[in-house]
């Protein structure tokens, strides 16, 4: 067992779920503050953030409200704020992208190869929608792929490079390590490089102890020493896959962006329900939780910018 502390990753809102999924599923920018600070108290170390159409929950790229979402949480806290460029399926580069330069992040997601990520079984179960956008939204996933052409993650790169912001890069299959490494070896990134293993997605790999043990086990072929992992899971396999990412010395994301269950058939209320519980899991596994201070020392991120 590592005695590393770990780093835990408050996924926040993200772009999967929709509103008529949970009616705990932060939407408003004073919602998605309030969930992220409450998550910074609860033990999370980074936010990850993503924003929602405050009228209709919808996702969008929109800088305006990443903007005021970003600097209402600096002004409450000082968790680590890393921002979403994935956005959401569907959206153009230039969407993904538009929040990054005003909002000045510590850390933007960097998705690290393009896959099928498919959530369109989700319309099956929803009845009554609460608003005309959620169902074609979803279905629309089984047919558009997320893509992330080398060209995009390196223009992606060169962003975050600009801007001091440190990439956090998605990796939702095998192949994805070494598009890092590759990036890595012609200097366009700098080591260490921060993987955040996204099991559990539809179009990538399942979320298995196994899968998670060959992706580290990659990693560490592929890379050497020159990386740092977390990882995430999608699901009701969530629970089981982060606290074997902690046994195996690895950080963790859990949030109502990944899944918006506490346990079997229990809603999670808030974001810092699931940070909380793994704080106590992390606890009794021996690794304590890492302050914000601590995980930017560990990912080796530009000093935070000042509370505005
Ligand atoms: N919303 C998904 C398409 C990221 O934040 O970069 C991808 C996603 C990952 O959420
Ligand atoms: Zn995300």
């Amino acid at each position: 067992m590592s005695e590393k502390k770990v780093i835990l990753t408050a996924a926040i809102t993200g772009a999967v779920h929709i509103p008529s999924m949970s009616p705990y599923l932060p939407i408003t920018p004073e919602q998605i503050i309030d969930e992220a600070v409450a998550a910074c108290q609860a033990g999370a170390a980074v936010a990850h953030l993503h924003t929602r159409d405050p009228r209709t929950g919808q996702p969008t790229g929109d800088p305006e409200l990443m903007r005021q979402v970003v600097d209402g949480v600096r002004a409450r806290c000082g968790v680590v704020i890393g921002i979403t460029t994935g956005g959401a399926i569907g959206m153009t580069s230039q969407e993904r992208l538009a929040a990054l330069p005003t909002a000045h992040p510590e850390l933007a997601s960097c998705n690290a190869g393009s896959v099928n990520f498919c959530f369109a079984p989700i319309a099956d179960k929803i009845k009554q929608p609460k608003f005309d956008w959620e169902i074609p939204f979803v279905k629309n996933t089984y047919q558009v792929p997320f893509a992330n052409t080398f060209q995009d993650i390196e223009d992606y790169m060169a962003i975050m490079g600009e801007h001091q912001v440190k990439p956090e890069f998605e990796v939702y299959e095998t192949g994805m390590i070494s598009n890092i490494a590759y990036f890595l070896k012609r200097g366009l990134v700098k080591a260490p490089v921060y993987l955040q293993f996204v099991l559990g997605v539809m179009g990538g790999m399942p979320a298995t102890v196994a899968n998670l043990n060959f992706l580290v086990e990659t990693a560490q072929k592929v890379l050497g020493d020159q990386f740092i992992w977390s990882c995430a899971a999608a699901g009701k396999d969530q629970f089981d896959l982060v606290t074997t990412a902690i046994c195996l010395g690895g950080n963790v994301r859990v949030g109502l962006e990944d899944n918006l269950y506490l346990s079997k058939g229990v809603l999670a209320k808030s974001n810092a329900e699931p940070i909380a519980k793994m704080k106590r899991i992390a606890e009794e596994l021996g690794r304590s939780v890492a302050t914000p201070d601590e995980a930017r020392q560990m990912l080796s991120l530009s000093p935070a910018a000042p509370a505005v």
